[in-house]
């Protein structure tokens, strides 16, 4: 008796797996991906991000919940601002967090890496103010 019951729940598992995969797949093909996929993201893995030099809020600033990628910034549902490509001049990368981001789409070009609890001011001292075009949170423990 047990045995068709393992074998049912390997099959869901399998299943889930696929389509999970399926998800994935389909997902990085489309341009919208939320600032926040996970609303269970693990706590302080983030990045605030502020259009303006010196965290400067007044013109916008998003916080970006991760783990998560984002092959594009163009369309961020969820951000108060949802097309941040070549507009990121600050940031802060939460203390669980690390932060790569890149000058062009897709992960291309230049790639800048930002640790735990980073705090840059302006980005122009990497020449990457207004650069940013794609971006990837990992957690850090
Ligand atoms: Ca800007
Ligand atoms: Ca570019």
């Amino acid at each position: 008796m047990t045995k068709p019951r393992t074998r049912r729940r390997t099959f869901c598992t399998i299943a889930a797996l696929f389509l999970s995969i399926a998800y994935a797949a389909c997902s990085s093909h489309k341009a919208r991906i939320p600032a926040n996929p996970n609303p269970a993201s693990i706590d302080g893995c983030w990045v605030d991000v502020f259009d303006a030099d010196d965290f400067n809020g007044d013109k916008a600033h998003d916080r970006i919940a991760g783990p998560g990628e984002w092959s594009t910034l163009r369309d961020l549902p969820g951000a108060a601002k949802v097309d941040w490509a070549n507009k990121i001049d600050s940031l802060i990368v939460g203390p669980h967090a690390r932060l790569h981001v890149w000058k062009d789409e897709g992960f291309e070009s230049t790639h800048w890496e930002f640790g735990p609890k980073t705090q840059v001011a302006s980005l122009e001292k990497y020449n990457a103010g207004n650069q940013i075009e794609s971006m990837k949170l990992e957690y850090v423990p």
